[in-house]
């Protein structure tokens, strides 16, 4: 069976608790249920993981190598500034599906960059909870693949 890590950064432990009208009402741990359900019922196994820290963002990357096919990741805020995570994915190779809930185009101009899209395989955003289960798709249908 297939193993993929969905890696969450800083403060999406907050998700469903304030701020809903962009994020959702959906918790992290809903989130993260969906997500395991998800990759259950197309024969993969997902494991959840979240930080608010960058450089345990950066451990979770390496450690992922051999362990993960891929990475379906959600750096928040450090997808704006994080050149330290953008190193990490190009560092091991691994397929990476860069996802935000909110569409980061449609908001502020510091959103409408991100470091970590010219080292993922694609991006999904805007489509709130279900875009992760929308990168799940993505992720285990580029890994098969790439078999
Ligand atoms: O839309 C996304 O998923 C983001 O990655 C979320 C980040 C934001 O900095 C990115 O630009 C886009 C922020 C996550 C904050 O999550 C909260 C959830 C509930 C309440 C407060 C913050």
């Amino acid at each position: 069976m297939s193993s993929v890590l969905v890696l969450n950064g800083p403060n999406l432990n907050l998700l469903g608790t304030r701020q809903p009208e962009i994020y959702g009402h959906t918790t992290l741990s809903d989130v993260e249920a969906m997500c395991v359900a998800h990759g259950e019922a197309r024969g993969t196994l997902v494991t959840c993981r979240q930080s608010n820290h960058e450089g345990a963002l950066v451990d979770a990357i390496h450690a992922a190598k051999g362990t993960f096919a891929g990475i379906v990741l959600n750096a928040g805020a450090y997808t704006h500034t994080s050149i330290a995570l953008h190193d990490a994915i190009l560092s091991t190779e691994m397929p990476v599906v860069e996802l935000h809930l909110s569409n980061i185009h449609a908001r502020e101009t510091f959103r409408h960059k991100s470091m970590i899209a010219p080292v993922a395989i694609g991006m999904i955003c805007g489509f709130g909870a279900i875009g992760y289960t929308l990168a799940l798709d993505a992720l285990i249908a580029h890994v098969g693949e790439a078999k």
